[in-house]
């Protein structure tokens, strides 16, 4: 999860959200590249005597300064198309989870199990533990499998509502009527926060959602117990 006053992503939990991270990176020195170029030559044409006040026309230098942007634009288009396509990839997952947003608390199905479906409501400020996180923790929490590719179906029941993990790269809209797919593959266990992120109404802020990613065995222990 974050923590407090943080600056950037949260660290990646799944092969997609380092992909972002990368990207991210890639697109920010860009950035910082043209960023300075422009400063420099803001301060340059401050404080020097221009000169070839004249010119009416320069072809070479024109050329240049149009083709280099679109080289630029390619080099960051390519890799975020990469990236677009390789999040709406489907990769045969291994289990299936259905969660429907209401108002204000999900409700997760685990539709590979006869009879495996709960409610997720986030726990009151005021019936708290001590370490326990105020808005963010749920009294059931998503159990799921790490390293097994799992497909999340999201759906909703009233309004719209946005299911998000920020750690796994993941923010799909949970529209009523219509089932939204999206994949999720986590590389290693623990705790993993998100927060709808639709507003949904007056509890929209109370509306958290909790993944604990554990290994195969933990999970089947896990499954079985809550038949
Ligand atoms: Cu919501």
């Amino acid at each position: 999860m974050a923590y407090p006053f943080q600056l950037g992503f949260q660290d990646a939990t799944s092969p997609i959200m380092e992909e972002l991270l990368h990207f991210h990176d890639h697109t920010l020195m860009i950035v910082f590249l043209i960023s300075s170029l422009v400063l420099y030559i803001i301060s340059l044409m401050l404080t020097t005597k221009l000169t070839h006040t004249s010119t009416m026309d320069a072809q070479e230098v024109e050329t240049i300064w149009t083709i280099l942007p679109a080289i630029i634009l390619i080099l960051i288009a390519l890799p975020s198309l990469r990236i677009l396509y390789m999040m709406d990839e489907i990769n045969s997952p291994s289990l299936t989870v259905k969660t429907m947003g209401h108002q204000w608390y999900w409700s997760y199905e685990y539709t590979d199990y006869e009879d495996l479906s709960f409610d997720s409501y986030m726990i009151p400020t005021q019936e708290l533990k001590p370490g326990e996180l105020r808005l963010l923790e749920v009294d059931n929490r998503v159990v799921l499998p790490m390293e097994v590719t799992v497909r999340m179906l999201i759906s909703s029941e009233d309004v719209l509502h946005s299911w998000a993990v920020p750690s796994l790269g993941l923010k799909t809209d949970a529209i009523p009527g219509r089932l939204n797919q999206t994949t999720l593959m986590g590389t290693r266990p623990g705790l993993y926060y998100g927060q709808c992120s639709e507003i949904c109404g007056s509890n929209h802020s109370f509306m958290p959602i909790v993944l604990e990613l554990v290994p195969l065995p933990y999970f089947e222990k896990w499954s079985v117990s809550m038949l």
